[in-house]
């Protein structure tokens, strides 16, 4: 399987994270992906190859123009209004704010266009955000000519983004984009599986009222957990879409026993669905060490997940999202990419 990888995701190097009050150094940090790195370099998994470019109108297809304008020029507006920290959204719209209009001035903008304020946005977030997507494009576009598997080592990762609000460390919703990638170039049903410790409800709320993207989503309970507002077991899409949501919620400290069988569970209705090809957003903070998630997942359930999707015998595009536990990061994704394998 190649690896689809630019250097230059450092671009988003943000220095502040809003946690538990402070402003501290984000856990989604650049370390993290060049861990990954290392070790399919060490196990030699595969070539790693640059990601081409595909222009904007792919990401037009997911994300309103005013938003993607607003990532464009948020930390040059941010500059401009004399801050001198990074940018955070301080109030955004809520249950009885409910004007829908993007404001003139910064701080009205980014909070518009915001749904968590822990993740900042910095000089480069746009830059490495376009090009994240281009590394899932790019592994799209190999799986459209017929490759078995690809794995697009993206970062920021996508899954929270929505068509047009930022948060949870995530700008620009790579596997959405990807989906439709897809869609746009002859298939005619993707199924998105969602493995990463949060509920992605970018990605859901995107396809929510769709019937030619399914999303199966595993995850931590939002009564618990991040995103909070979105990935109850009940939501199991609207209108077209009714039947083509899937979510899987489970509580804190979660084994892999139970997880495996919700797996096995989404698996089997994706494979009733009869897709043309399959997107994984992977995360690996399902792991039992992950800092900021509750699961207890061990670094050889990993491999083992990775055998069980490969028996769906679909092409599939590996999309990375989420993983804080750095030292092992690498391990669980090469053991989930190195299982498919076989
Ligand atoms: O998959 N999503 C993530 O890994 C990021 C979750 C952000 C949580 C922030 C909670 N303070
Ligand atoms: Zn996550």
């Amino acid at each position: 399987m190649k690896t689809i990888y630019s250097k230059e995701h450092i671009l988003r190097d943000s220095k502040t994270e809003l946690f538990g009050g402070e402003l501290v150094p984000p856990f989604e940090c650049p370390v993290r992906v060049e861990f990954v790195i290392d070790e399919i370099t060490k196990r030699h998994f595969g070539e790693i190859i640059l990601p081409k470019r595909f222009g904007k109108e792919p990401l037009l297809r997911i994300h309103s123009e005013g938003y993607l304008d607003f990532l464009e020029n948020c930390w040059i507006d941010w500059k401009g209004a004399g801050y001198l920290g990074e940018a955070i959204a301080t109030t955004s719209p809520s249950k009885r704010l409910t004007r829908n209009v993007p404001p003139r001035e910064i701080d009205g903008r980014i909070g518009y266009y915001c749904l968590a304020s822990e993740t900042s946005i910095s000089k480069g977030t746009w830059e490495a955000s376009y090009l994240a997507a281009d590394v899932a494009l790019t592994g799209a576009e190999r799986i459209n000519k017929g490759s078995a598997s690809a794995f697009s080592l993206c970062r920021p990762p996508g899954h929270h983004a929505a068509a047009d609000m930022f948060g949870g460390y995530c700008f620009v919703n790579n596997a959405a984009v990807s989906a439709q990638f897809l869609l746009d170039n002859g298939a005619k049903k993707v199924a998105i599986l969602d493995v990463d410790f949060h509920h992605g409800n970018g990605t859901q709320s995107i396809f929510y009222d769709r019937d030619d993207v399914m999303f199966c989503s595993l995850h931590g309970d939002p009564m618990d957990a991040f995103p909070y507002f979105l990935g109850g077991n009940d939501e199991l899409g609207e209108g077209k879409g009714l039947g083509y949501n899937f979510n899987y919620s489970m509580p804190p400290k979660t084994s892999y026993t139970v997880w495996s069988q919700a797996l096995d569970i989404a698996l089997l209705k994706i494979k009733d669905y009869q897709a043309d090809a399959l997107i994984v957003s992977l995360g690996v903070d399902t792991y039992e060490n992950d800092p900021i998630s509750f699961f207890r997942l061990q670094c050889d359930d990993f491999s083992d997940y990775g055998q069980r999707i490969a028996k769906l015998g679909l092409p599939t595009l590996f999309v990375m999202e989420g993983g804080y536990a750095v030292e092992e990061i690498g391990i669980n994704v090469v053991n989930v990419l190195q299982g498919f394998e076989g």
